[in-house]
């Protein structure tokens, strides 16, 4: 019962006994009745109602018992009603105590049951992140050229024109530079190869290659470098090109160091990360660094050699720029040219990952676009 006990508002009637066995009748009656009122108590606003219906100080019943009762009762019953009486009011006060207990008690193991955690409920799932193409592109790349016995380095973003051009052989003028139009800073000061300060322009990179510059200058031969990073060109985007994309640079010094050795490490490359059906072959191209210069191309690894759209029908794709150290480059790094030879390469991080995977778009790695980047989760 949650407010109004069956007696609630009731006006007690004047006792109908003559004598005390009629009393005691009478008062197991209203006990009777208060018993089962308190047995439908079941919360605090049912048990505050009957608290308010048996005990309420100016109506409640037990006030009318004294009043309507006990007070005009005759004087040989009178000792019979008030020791009812205060039986009653004894039972009913006692009951009220025990009962206000037990639906504390309730109320509070509810409560605590509502806050226990409960172990069943499934966890919170949180989405889990995936690595970004390139960024797997560059790992699995790194970890060829590791298993080669190459190292890992990398270098500034914001370069000086003579580590950028004029070190690799590319002297103020020379129209390799054009197709590296690229972005110069305005803070002129920066440090030339002997660490002296010196004004110069600055520059974002146009390639990697730089950092052969900048090792071969710090570390005799032996060397067996790759350098990946970013670079810029003042490219528009397109399909294939973007202001910004990634290389990795290659550089092998030594002094036993041939053209057959620099075949080998770009065919075992090239087989390692497209397949072990690729095949390569090397056409001549230029490079003001290299000599000689070549493209690497590879079996189109979408018609496997036969011919089709991609490779314009021809089975082959053109997959990065590489050569045998031009000697004019050692002469920069006090390298002695008779004594030493070497081979390097510039690979295109977001082609590579193009030809791959088959994607049709450059411009997709930058667009954060979910539907595209789980596709390599
Ligand atoms: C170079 O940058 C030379 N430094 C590579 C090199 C290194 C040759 C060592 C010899 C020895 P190239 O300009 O071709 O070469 O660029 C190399 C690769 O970068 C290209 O094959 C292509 O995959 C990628 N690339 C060039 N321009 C862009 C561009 N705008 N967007 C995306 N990728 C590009």
């Amino acid at each position: 019962m949650d407010a109004n006990p069956i007696s609630a508002g009731k006006i007690l009637p004047p006792i109908d006994a003559a004598t005390p066995e009629q009393v005691a009748a009478r008062f197991a009656e209203l006990r009777a009745q208060f018993d089962g009122e308190a047995a439908g108590a079941s919360n605090e606003n049912g048990w505050k109602a009957l608290r308010d219906t048996w005990l309420g100080r100016k109506s409640g019943l037990i006030t009318q018992v004294t009043d309507i009762w006990l007070k005009p009762s005759k004087t040989e019953l009178k000792r019979a009603v008030g020791q009812a009486l205060n039986e009653l009011k004894a039972h009913v006060e006692a009951a009220l105590q025990s009962r206000r207990v037990a639906i504390e008690a309730a109320a509070e193991s509810a409560a605590s049951a509502r806050e226990r955690e409960d172990l069943s409920l499934p966890g919170v799932m949180r989405a889990l992140g995936s690595r970004h193409p390139l960024r797997q592109t560059f790992e699995e790349i790194e970890k060829i050229f590791l298993s080669l016995g190459y190292s890992v380095v990398s270098g500034p973003e914001m370069e000086t024109p003579y580590y950028n051009f004029e070190a690799l052989n590319i002297p103020e003028h020379h129209p390799a530079r054009d197709n590296m139009d690229t972005f110069y800073m305005a803070a002129p000061f920066t440090e030339n190869a002997q660490g002296k300060p010196v004004v110069a322009p600055l520059l974002l990179r146009t390639h990697t290659s730089p950092m052969q510059i900048r090792t071969m200058e710090k570390q005799p031969p032996p060397v067996r470098i790759i350098v990946p990073g970013k670079v810029y060109r003042r490219d528009n985007p397109d399909a294939t090109h973007g202001f910004m994309f990634h290389q990795i640079e290659g550089l092998a010094v030594d002094t036993d160091i041939t053209f057959c050795d620099f075949k080998g490490t770009v065919e075992y490359f090239v087989r390692e990360f497209l397949g072990p059906n690729i095949k390569t072959r090397l056409r001549p191209s230029y490079f003001p660094f290299t000599e000689p210069s070549v493209e690497v191309d590879a079996t189109c690894v979408f018609c496997g050699g036969k011919g089709c759209n991609v490779c314009k029908h021809s089975g082959w794709i053109e997959l990065f720029g590489a050569g045998m150290v031009d000697p004019a480059v050692y002469g920069f790094v006090n390298y002695d040219a008779k004594k030493f030879s070497g081979f390097a390469f510039g690979l295109g991080v977001e082609r590579l990952t193009q030809l791959k995977y088959n994607i049709n778009d450059l411009q997709l790695y930058f667009q954060n676009d979910v539907r595209f980047l789980r596709q390599f989760a």
